[in-house]
């Protein structure tokens, strides 16, 4: 950290510096910013008044770099940091990264300037091309809230409600712009920050007796119900409430990785095979999932066709618990397919799940049906043996296999990583590592984008690193090529701020999901399948991501071709991680 010389008891003198009050005064530690003149005040204020500490600077190669950061931080700690971009510019790099905040329903603080909105005040040319009317309009429609301040004074409630309203859940990203001349007003007075204390967050949302009482007579009733989780995992009271309702009722979890929810090596952890588990049920408790439709249907792409196939049973019901439909907006159809439900209830599983709980442990009927619950967990089981069974054979299969496979690397992260506390950041475009890395830690899988905008892996994972930086947690990135490409100058600011993060690059050297969509268009249209790489492979020239690592000074190695050399790369990679710098592995693998 570069930390500015402090000022002797620095006191509040220009506007920009009431933002680096509240700032401070929530708590934000990090704020990751490329630099612009819409917002000199605003930095001058972060280094000279509050003495680049807490928030500190996180520099950025670009503004897309700077809010998936926050992004990754927010994922990982369950708070903001801030991000600053520079007026109608750095918003449009910055909005790609803004939309994956949204559709993750992920908090983050991001400020702008502009202006000044007094045209009298401007320079010739620039100030005029970087100023909107309202710059807001540009994010709007996928942020909680947007602001424009129009005095100093304004600017402590505008800041307070941005904040309450960004962590509030469903969460979102908020966007504050600050007008030039706010910024660098001298102020003739002093401008008292309210106390936060007044300004609590609100409870949280929990569901009326009638909503407790008929899911717990119908799970009670059901002889064979299932759990979906999505988003549960947010909170550590609603992963482990999870855990202890599925063990009780003897209920399998499929897992739909909007965070992580449940251990992967779980016996009732039926991820994967909702084609054998959900004809079964009578009973589905869906828990936090937006796309319910997904989660329930087989999707098959053959012969062009989009629509996924239903599963769920006529006579199966369906408890819906979500907060999502409080965060709707009519321009992005980001909520999906409209959710069916015999019962809906809104309410935050962080607090409906321990108290759904408490009262099913309270059940006479729970004891009798005892018999009935170990049966089914038996049945429940083969299933689970069965894929397991499958994924061990798979390993065995493509162990060896050149080049490396995807399963390969994950059995050589296990070994190279044993024993370590890790989270796994990121993930690749298939999702495989969820199945062969034995997560069963409250958020140890962060997930990968939300939004599907890529260009997310690298500096969200670095945003996630910078969260767990010191706590002994060690940061793993399974990063796709073609992602990184969009973004990879992050790299800088992985060596510039030594964000200890090992990224595993997976350079199949192509846009493979591309290649299976132009191969399926290409077989309906009775077209030369062989065609379906042009303008998709990232080859010829082949991407050296190794020497692209070190050219921004960080440690890099390979391109790994042969299986065998993986492992002892990898140890090598995690010395580098557990000194404190990143770290990044390019290994050359099969596409899938
Ligand atoms: C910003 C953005 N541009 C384009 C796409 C379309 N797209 C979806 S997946 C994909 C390929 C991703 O390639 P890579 O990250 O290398 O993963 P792979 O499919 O090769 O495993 C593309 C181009 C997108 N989702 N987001
Ligand atoms: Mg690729």
């Amino acid at each position: 950290m570069v930390r500015a010389q402090k000022m002797e008891k620095p006191r509040a003198e220009w506007g920009s510096d009431i933002v680096v009050d509240l700032l401070k005064a929530f708590e934000i530690e990090y704020i990751a910013i490329n630099p612009g003149a819409t917002f000199r005040g605003l930095h001058d204020s972060l280094v000279n008044y509050g003495g680049n500490h807490a928030p500190e600077i996180v520099l950025c190669n670009h503004e897309e770099i700077a809010v998936a950061l926050a992004h990754g931080y927010a994922r990982a700690k369950g708070k903001p940091m801030a991000a600053a971009v520079h007026n109608v510019v750095g918003l449009q790099h910055a909005s790609m990264a803004i939309y994956n905040a949204w559709a993750d329903r992920l908090p983050i603080i991001v400020l702008g300037g502009t202006g000044p909105m007094d045209s009298a005040n401007r320079r010739p040319w620039i100030d005029w091309v970087h100023t909107a009317l309202v710059q807001g309009n540009l994010v709007r429609d996928f942020v909680k809230w947007d602001d424009q301040p129009a005095s100093v004074e304004a600017v402590p409630e505008s800041f307070i409600r941005a904040y309450r309203l960004a962590t509030t859940e469903p969460a979102g990203p908020v966007y504050i712009c600050y007008d030039g001349d706010v910024q660098e007003k001298r102020l003739e007075q002093e401008v008292s920050l309210p106390s936060l204390s007044r300004y609590p967050a609100p409870l949280p949302l929990q569901a009326p007796e009638e909503g407790f009482e008929k899911t717990l007579r119908w799970l009670l009733e059901a002889k064979k119900p299932v759990i979906l989780a999505d988003w549960v995992g947010r909170k550590e009271a609603g992963f482990n409430a999870l855990g202890e309702l599925a063990e009780l009722l003897g209920a399998p979890v499929l897992d739909q990785f909007g965070r992580f929810n449940f251990p992967v090596q779980h016996p009732l952890n039926l991820t994967g095979q909702a084609d054998k588990v959900i004809p079964q049920a009578d009973l589905i408790l869906a828990l936090d999932v937006p796309d319910l439709e997904g989660a329930t249907a087989r999707r098959a792409q053959e012969r062009g066709n989009r629509r996924a196939t239903p599963l769920i049973s006529a006579n199966a019901k369906i408890v819906n618990v979500a907060l999502d439909d409080l965060l709707v907006r009519a321009w992005a159809t980001d909520f999906n397919k409209l959710r069916e439900a015999d019962l809906m209830i809104m309410a935050d599983t962080g607090v409906f799940l321990p108290e759904l709980l408490r009262r099913l442990k309270a059940e006479k009927m729970l004891s009798e049906l005892k018999d009935d619950i170990a049966r089914r967990r038996t049945d429940w089981g083969q299933i689970y043996e069965a894929k397991k069974a499958a994924l061990d054979n798979e390993l065995k299969a493509e162990w060896d296999e050149k080049p490396i496979s995807m399963v390969r690397i994950y059995g050589e992260i296990n070994e190279a990583l044993k024993g370590e506390d890790w989270v796994l950041t990121n993930g690749s475009s298939q999702g495989k590592e969820n199945f062969y890395l034995p997560a069963c830690k409250f958020n140890q899988i962060l997930g990968k984008y939300k939004g599907g905008g890529l260009g997310y892996g690298m500096p969200a994972s670095l945003g996630a690193a910078l969260a767990h930086k010191g706590s002994g947690k060690f940061c793993l990135n399974i990063q796709p090529d073609g992602d990184l490409l969009f973004t990879v100058s992050s790299i800088w600011t992985a060596v510039h701020h030594q964000i200890p993060l090992l990224s595993i690059v997976c350079s199949n050297r192509s846009y493979f999901n591309d290649e299976e969509h132009q191969e399926r268009i290409a077989v309906v249209r009775n077209r030369p399948v062989e065609n379906k790489t042009i303008g998709i492979r990232i080859e010829d020239p082949n991407v050296d991501f190794g020497a692209m690592a070190r050219t921004y000074g960080c440690w890099g190695a390979g391109p790994i071709t042969e299986p065998k050399d993986l492992i002892k790369t990898l140890r090598e990679a995690v010395k580098v991680v557990k000194s404190g710098k990143p770290a990044l592995v390019d290994v050359v693998c099969q596409m899938r």
